[in-house]
């Protein structure tokens, strides 16, 4: 097991204990943030004169007020050899300013680079334009202090000496190795909400989140770089909890990641709707998307492993995170799932080539590839297909090679976006549950109230429209076979759990 491994078992075992924590403490802390909406400079409606529209729009139909969907178009894609990465724009601050977010389903806080920060990239390889965010800048930030309630009850855990008015410093720390710390400040984001009405209106609330004031490790690196990460776990401060405690949006988002014509898709915030949704139950008192896989299935056939490989425990457990790139098997089923697809392919005549980390086919055809089947709890199957669980390289002499693209993972299994791309990906905080369906991220997106199936609306899609390609210059036909950059990516990218803890800065 390779030390950053090691690492990230590590690291998910403490953040359990931890995160819960801090998600009962800032959790009960919510209803004491002050979280009143206001008016946007630009738009014309406040956010309860939209409500009453909406309520009037849909007459009986909702005996209650239904709460908003936001819209956030994606950039980047899975593809490690290109971003391996999806991200989207924020507005935070008076007067506001976009700041590039990776998505992450597998951490809590939002944070983004602030001014005088050590280690923070100043441009990005991603061509993308990096900003500070300078709270001194912002008429409506507030820096939090170790006396507000949502710091004292955080730092309950793990800080004894939080002084009052000192500010309410954090440090996270991300499985690849690298860092960030800072402190937390309360502002307002914007939002493109849409409350029944397809249009797109602007509407602003006060939000906690991470000023970040120090990076290591490979957040130093320009390469890929961004403003933050929009951590989008279970607890209370992440930003979905923060907004549906405020009665903004429904304790719902999905998202589709487009994996193919240069990636991008779509992140909203709301209960969102697709054809043939299948749903399994989150295990409950988490505060990452753990789910219950019961097995694996192989052209039709289950796996021989036992069921408990996967099943939620101190250092085991399924979970779904937008913040890997690719995906990671249990050991336990890592090799009977590559020896199944071996004998599945090399049968017909495909040539199989390994080395310790790359298991690839040399083939001019991926249809000879089966189908894999991932069963939940519920009876929700997610069907992977070929380039759901392999990467396609070309190798030295130009000819085409298929890499399975899931990692020995030890003992918990992680569904990263090379899973989650190219379909509907519902993360139901309220029904306590995850649903997902194929879906073409090109589509727009309907969204609904769950009880009220008929009211329906649509958010476009604008991603294509309104943002620049993520991307870098090098496109996808031009990738390597690189498998040491391969593997390197595996933990550069991988951007979840984290120990979570405040601390005082003085
Ligand atoms: C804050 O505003 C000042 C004056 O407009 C500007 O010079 C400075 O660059 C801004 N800081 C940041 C981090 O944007
Ligand atoms: C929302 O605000 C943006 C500027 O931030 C503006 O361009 C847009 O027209 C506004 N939309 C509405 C519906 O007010
Ligand atoms: C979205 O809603 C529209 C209008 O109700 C419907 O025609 C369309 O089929 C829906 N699309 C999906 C993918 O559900
Ligand atoms: C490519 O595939 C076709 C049919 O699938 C096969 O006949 C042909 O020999 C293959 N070519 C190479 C170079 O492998
Ligand atoms: C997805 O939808 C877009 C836009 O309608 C279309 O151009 C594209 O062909 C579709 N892709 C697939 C795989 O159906
Ligand atoms: C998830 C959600 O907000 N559902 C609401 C949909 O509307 C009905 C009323 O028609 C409410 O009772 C539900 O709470």
């Amino acid at each position: 097991m390779p030390p950053a491994m090691t690492l990230l078992v590590q690291v998910f075992a403490a953040v359990l204990l931890l995160t819960l924590d801090v998600g009962v403490a800032v959790g009960g802390g919510g209803k004491s943030l002050v979280l009143s909406l206001e008016r946007t400079s630009h738009a014309g409606f406040g956010l309860s004169q939209l409500r009453n529209i909406d309520r009037v729009r849909h007459g009986r139909l909702l005996q209650q007020q239904p709460a908003g969907v936001v819209n956030f178009p994606l950039l980047g894609t899975y593809d490690p050899f290109l971003v391996g990465r999806y991200f989207t724009r924020i507005k935070l601050g008076t007067p506001p300013k976009e700041y590039y977010v990776l998505i992450d389903t597998g951490s809590h806080v939002l944070w983004v680079s602030c001014k005088n920060c050590k280690g923070c990239p100043t441009y990005s390889g991603l061509q993308i334009e990096l900003q500070l965010f300078d709270p001194s800048n912002s008429s409506t930030a507030s820096v939090i202090s170790c006396s507000d309630r949502p710091c004292a009850l955080g730092s309950r855990s793990s800080d004894a000496a939080c002084a009052d008015h000192s500010r309410c410093g954090y440090k996270f720390r991300y499985a690849d190795g690298s860092g960030t710390s800072g402190y937390y400040v309360s502002d307002s984001v914007y939002l493109d909400t849409i409350l029944g009405n397809p249009s797109m209106s602007n509407a602003s609330a006060p939000i906690i989140f991470g000023c970040s004031t120090s990076h290591t490790g490979d957040l130093i690196s320009t390469d890929n770089a961004v403003d933050g990460i929009l951590g989008l776990g279970r607890t209370g401060i992440s930003l979905i909890s923060q907004l549906s405690a405020q009665g903004i949006t429904q304790g719902a988002f999905a998202h589709c990641l487009r994996g193919e014509n240069g990636g991008g898709g779509v992140l909203v915030f709301g209960q969102t709707e697709a054809p043939n949704m299948v749903y399994t139950p989150l295990v409950p008192s988490q505060s990452l998307y753990y789910v219950n896989l019961q097995s694996i299935a192989v052209n039709g056939q289950n796996l021989n492993i036992d069921p408990s490989v996967f099943a939620t425990s101190n250092e085991r457990g399924t979970i779904l995170d937008s913040g890997t790139t690719l995906a990671f098997l249990a050991e336990e089923a890592f090799d009977p799932f590559v020896k199944t697809i071996t004998q599945a392919v090399v049968s017909k005549s495909a040539h199989a080539i390994f080395s310790r980390r790359n298991h690839c086919y040399q083939t001019n055809s991926s249809e000879m590839f089966p189908l894999v089947h991932l069963n939940f709890a519920g009876g929700a199957s997610m069907i992977l297909k070929p380039q759901d669980y392999l990467l396609q390289q070309r190798a030295s002499d130009g000819s085409t090679l298929w890499c399975v693209g899931f990692q020995n993972n030890g003992k918990m299994t992680i569904l990263g976006e090379l899973v989650l791309k190219d379909r509907m990906v519902v993360y139901d905080l309220a029904g306590q549950k995850i649903g997902w369906a194929d879906y073409n991220c090109s589509l727009p997106v309907n969204f609904t109230n769950t009880s009220a199936t008929t009211a329906t609306d649509t958010v476009r899609n604008k991603a294509d429209e309104s943002f620049p390609r993520g991307g870098r210059a090098d496109n996808k036909n031009s990738a390597h076979y690189r498998p040491h950059k391969l593997t390197l990516s595996f933990f550069t990218f991988l951007l979840h759990s984290m120990v979570f803890f405040y601390f005082c800065r003085n």
